[in-house]
């Protein structure tokens, strides 16, 4: 099964080549893309020197940093161009450990569509992380689940394996957000056509080397969004309601 994982790096100097040296070990037939927006660190010269040392990996250097949703459906479009089996997303920051892709591999085999790596299901969590990320992530996910009404625990969770077949039926480049609603929109694309996500847990640390891009205008983003998706998705409910009690009225 070719298997394609996709890395989103900004300012990751101090955490990609030991991150890609891991991966190369996890998957030693796995494709490495790594999209760097110009990190000023060097981060995009480090990931090179890897793609000689350990073959197998291309550098994406994109001119700015134009964010993650961005970064990830340049990068989905190459992989999938590649023509691999599965595409793999994960951070560079160590926060999800490689160790875990081979039991997202094991889910797709088995039959799922995605695989989301979930800190909120049993034997899944957080370490080291600071109270009101933990606050903000936990509570961000209970609403979102709920006010989409998609039956995924994780919904933030940038650690995924899709087959290929069902990333290119949701058609990631005709999403627009930048910050963790990406990800959100990706898992309602797949939970309104059927497909089937399942998912496995994970433990969340902390980053130890270098600083979160999380903003509060990428938190902003993520809520409006999704009550803006909440709120067509219940109306689109309440009018298919109506319209079969009207039905039945007629006939
Ligand atoms: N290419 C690219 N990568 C980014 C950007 N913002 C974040 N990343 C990467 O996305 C991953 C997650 O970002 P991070 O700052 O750790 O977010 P956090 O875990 O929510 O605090 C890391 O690998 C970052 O280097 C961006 O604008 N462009
Ligand atoms: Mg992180």
């Amino acid at each position: 099964m070719l298997t394609a994982v996709v890395l989103p790096t900004y300012n990751e100097s101090e955490n990609i080549a030991r991150l890609l040296h891991l991966l190369r070990e996890v998957l030693p037939e796995g494709f490495f893309l790594v999209v760097d927006d110009n990190s000023p660190d060097g981060t995009g010269v480090i990931a090179e020197q890897c793609a000689l040392e350990f073959g197998n990996i291309e550098v994406l250097h994109r001119a700015s940093k134009q964010g993650l949703g961005s970064a990830y459906r340049q990068g989905f479009a190459v992989a999938l161009d590649r023509g691999v089996d599965v595409v793999v997303s994960m951070d560079v920051d160590f926060s999800h450990d490689p160790r875990v892709i081979p039991a997202m591999l094991a889910s797709i085999v088995a039959g799922s569509d995605a695989v989301v790596g979930s800190r909120y299901v049993e034997g899944g969590g957080t370490k080291d992380w600071p109270l009101h990320r933990r606050l903000l992530s936990k509570w961000g996910n209970l609403y979102t689940a709920a006010i989409l009404g998609v039956a995924v625990r994780d919904c933030t969770s940038g650690f995924r394996a899709y087959r290929a077949t069902a990333l290119t039926a949701i058609a990631p480049e005709t999403t627009a957000a930048e910050g963790y609603a990406f990800l959100t929109e990706l898992v309602v694309r797949l939970s309104r056509k059927g497909l089937v996500i399942s998912e496995v847990p994970i433990m969340f640390a902390d980053r130890e080397k270098g600083t979160s891009k999380m903003s509060g205008r990428i938190i902003a983003e993520s809520m409006l969004l999704v009550t803006r998706w909440g709120i067509l998705h219940r109306l689109g409910q309440f009018r298919k309601m109506l319209k079969s009690v009207l039905h039945r009225r007629k006939s």
